[in-house]
């Protein structure tokens, strides 16, 4: 009788937290398709007319109108890949110096200033954002290459061609915990055996979209009955000997029983779990 009960305690559990993982997954899949159309666009639009049919503007309204599109982005934005040797007319032609990406806690203060950004240093390569959406507007002529997580991932998409996510890590200008989805446009479409090089060669920039973790699965949770019954927990769980915490409280549950269901992002070097637990009846 007594494990009558159980079992169907753990089945519900299960039903639960594989229905939100499912939710998740989907939503965030269908961001990602539309993060890559948008790679296609600034493809078609801006590099492939002369001159360009896209600016800060047309990006800003585009993007604004299909917000709907992205369910789980705070925003998007492009930047294109300049080489050192170009710097100068870079920032000649678009009357801006390519700006160094704060560190961490200086991004936070509340009176963050692009404006203020010292330029970046010389490096041999720099990816400033020239369109963003306008709820990431801050990040307009910041170097992307100039933060660790965002590099690592510019030059994993551009040597994969395909969508690359990285570790979760403090957006800027936000308190929250994020992911960054990055899809590199090229110059010619590549056949996909092209090796890494070829890639490197025919790179023209980077369409990036940034996941404020905690606000939007919030959002999502919320659209579901009997949310009140569960808690839940999302992890990167890539390193499996460190799983970091991307969302959920920090209090512990003593539930007795937990589900874990796996959530599958799009980018197979990354892994991703949630965890549920039943809240204890008061
Ligand atoms: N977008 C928004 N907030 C951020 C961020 C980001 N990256 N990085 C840190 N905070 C333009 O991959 C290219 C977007 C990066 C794309």
């Amino acid at each position: 009788m007594y494990a009558d009960v159980v079992a169907r305690r753990i089945e519900n559990l299960a039903n639960m937290c594989d229905e939100r993982a499912r939710m998740l997954q989907d939503q965030f899949n269908v961001s990602m398709n539309h993060v890559q159309a948008l790679a296609i666009l600034v493809s078609t639009f801006h590099h492939g007319k002369n001159p360009s049919a896209i600016d800060q503007k047309t990006f800003e309204d585009f993007t604004a109108r299909t917000t709907f599109e992205r369910p789980l982005m705070s925003g998007v934005a492009y930047a294109l890949k300049v080489l050192h040797s170009e710097r100068e007319q870079f920032e000649q032609q678009h009357g801006w110096k390519i700006k160094k990406m704060e560190a961490g806690d200086q991004s936070l203060v509340h009176d963050y200033n692009p404006e203020k950004l010292e330029p970046s240093p010389v490096q041999d390569e720099y990816a400033p954002v020239i369109f963003s959406q306008e709820t990431v507007k801050h990040i307009i002529s910041v170097d992307m290459m100039s933060g660790k997580e965002d590099h690592d991932n510019i030059l994993r998409s551009r040597a994969t061609g395909k969508g690359a996510l990285t570790s979760p890590f403090k957006l800027l200008k936000s308190n929250h915990l994020g992911v960054v989805l990055t899809f590199t446009v090229y110059k010619y479409d590549l056949p996909p055996n092209a090796t890494p090089e070829e890639r490197i060669h025919a790179t023209l920039g980077y369409l990036g979209a940034s996941f404020d973790v905690p606000s939007l699965v919030d959002k999502l949770l919320e659209q579901l009955a009997s949310k009140q019954k569960i808690v839940v927990r999302l992890y990167d769980t890539t390193n499996h000997t460190s799983p970091i915490k991307m969302y959920g409280s920090d209090f512990t549950v003593s539930g007795d029983l937990q589900h874990i269901s796996s959530i599958d992002f799009g980018d197979p070097t990354r892994k991703h779990e949630m965890h549920c637990r039943f809240k204890h009846e008061p």
